[in-house]
């Protein structure tokens, strides 16, 4: 090639490069840790199911022993199509099962122990209720979750490598048996007393070494390559280190992996994670609709109210992670009455609460935006569009977006969304409103990450000022919205 010919590549190049930088690069440039696609799809549904049904139900226990007769499980009206029409009823897009739990009984007819539906008097023996489950689940397009409890109270070889292998082979039973599974559950509750085939005594392993878990992860990932494993540690998904619903004001999705294990984990850091930690682990906030996670009679009258479901909605999915809601079958094997009613009055409240966007009118600016480049514009924050975002100039890591309504509006809710693909940014952020032209403080938040949902008294006004004040990278801004709560009790704030 002639030096001529070397020059005017060149110049081509840089002309085409400096034209699509003037148009602006589809993207911003990327944190280095950002969630994968199946994790933005996880975290889009933001509201999964539990069932917590099993042996404990009929013997009304919590944690069954593990010596349970396994005739005594035998409902008498199981409905799995109830299951999945009052979780999707309410919002659930995933329902997670119980497949085995600490008492080792199974609700699929396990070639591996004798502790299960096929020595029950469900369907003489005949019954698979992993497989009554995936099926409905899948025909009212549910995702699917199993929980297969890593401390098993009837195995007689738990503690020992052996129990390792038939948990592994458990797996390969669900994992390739019933089609594509969406979650896999790991629980962090480990050894103790038990029957452990008749032993009937107390058994301690350590539980950062024994389930040699590194093995077990990319066993399941190569049984099932897109499925997403729940642990207190992760790797996709992680406990947020309290089973009340409520992850922390600040919630990162990054958190450091080589800080936390399976079982021996430090809860308030899993509550909050960290900016540079080295992993994307989405929160997941497990709570039961009753006190238990099984069903007892006598908590028929201690369902949580609506109202506690909607302020959990707002620690969870509001403060940028999942809500995980058990509802546990009764022995008929139905979801009782008290709780389906319940679970109608806490969507009708969140559903007229975010019906519609107050703010979808509003003219919005901002102090700078990406290029001037339209594509970058602050009136993508309202379009509605959960791709389209709003973001500043490289360097830049403050910014003010100001939207401005046609008229005094009333609300008391506010939404604001950040674009996750490219990380979670924002650290430090105000909410203002425009009192009589001087700006006052309504919230004075840290994270957002994928949903950040805002309670503050009841305000009527016309302009309003997002005010970001920290991020470790361009801020950049997909969705804001202002809501009018529905709720008729004083709303928590
Ligand atoms: C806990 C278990 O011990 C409970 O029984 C329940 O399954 C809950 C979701 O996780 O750690």
């Amino acid at each position: 090639m002639t030096i001529f010919r070397i020059f005017a590549l060149f110049f081509a190049l840089t002309f085409i490069s400096a034209c699509s930088t003037k148009k602006g690069s589809p993207d911003i440039s990327s944190n280095k840790v950002v969630p994968s696609t199946q994790q933005i799809l996880y975290q889009q549904m933001e509201m999964v199911g539990f069932i917590h049904f099993s042996i404990n139900t009929f013997t009304n226990k919590e944690w069954g022993y593990g010596d349970e007769d396994e005739q005594l499980f035998n409902p008498t009206e199981l409905d799995v199509d109830q299951w999945v029409q009052v979780a999707k009823s309410c919002g659930i897009k995933e329902l997670i099962l119980t497949a085995k739990h600490h008492d080792g009984f199974c609700l699929w007819p396990s070639q591996y122990t004798d502790h299960s539906i096929k020595n029950s008097r469900y369907k003489n023996g005949n019954g698979d209720i992993v497989r009554e489950f995936v099926d409905a689940c899948r025909k009212h397009e549910l995702k699917i979750g199993l929980y297969l409890s890593p401390w098993d109270r009837n195995h007689k070889d738990y503690g020992n490598q052996t129990y390792i292998t038939y948990y592994r082979n458990q797996l390969k039973e669900l994992l390739t048996k019933y089609g594509e599974i969406n979650e896999i559950w790991f629980d962090g509750a480990n050894g103790g007393d038990g029957f452990y085939g008749g032993a009937n005594e107390t058994r301690k392993i350590d539980n950062k070494t024994y389930y040699y878990w590194d093995g077990t992860i990319k066993l399941v990932k190569e049984l099932q390559p897109n499925i997403l494993i729940f642990s207190d540690s992760g790797p996709d998904i992680r406990w947020v280190g309290n089973e009340n619903g409520s992850a922390g004001e600040t919630f990162w999705s990054t958190i450091n992996r080589h800080k936390i294990s399976i079982g021996a984990s430090d809860v308030n850091y899993l509550n909050i994670g960290e900016p540079k930690g080295s992993h994307w682990v989405i929160g997941q906030c497990d709570v039961s609709i009753r006190p238990g996670w099984f069903y007892h009679e006598a908590e028929d009258t201690l369902v949580k109210t609506p109202q506690e479901l909607v302020d959990i909605y707002y620690k969870s999915v509001g403060r940028n992670a999942v809500f995980l809601l058990n509802l546990p079958p009764d022995k008929t094997g139905e979801i009782h009455p008290n709780d389906v009613k319940v679970l109608q009055e806490f969507k009708k409240i969140i559903d007229e609460t975010f019906k519609v966007n107050l703010a979808s009118n509003a003219e919005c600016n901002a102090d700078n935006y990406r290029l001037n480049n339209e594509m970058f514009s602050p009136d993508h924050i309202i379009d509605d569009d959960p791709e389209s975002y709003w973001a500043t100039d490289d360097g830049i890591k403050s910014a003010e977006l100001i939207i401005e309504l046609n008229d005094k509006t009333d609300f008391d809710r506010i939404l604001i969304q950040e674009p996750i693909k490219f990380g979670q940014r924002i650290s430090k952020f105000e909410v203002q409103i425009d009192n009589q032209n001087s700006w006052e403080t309504v919230f004075e938040g840290t994270t957002i990450g994928y949903k950040r949902l805002i309670r503050i008294n009841p305000v009527s006004v016309s302009k309003i000022k997002l005010k970001i004040i920290e991020a470790n990278n361009i801020p950049a801004i997909s969705n804001f919205g202002l809501f009018k709560s529905s709720e008729k009790k004083k709303a928590i704030l």
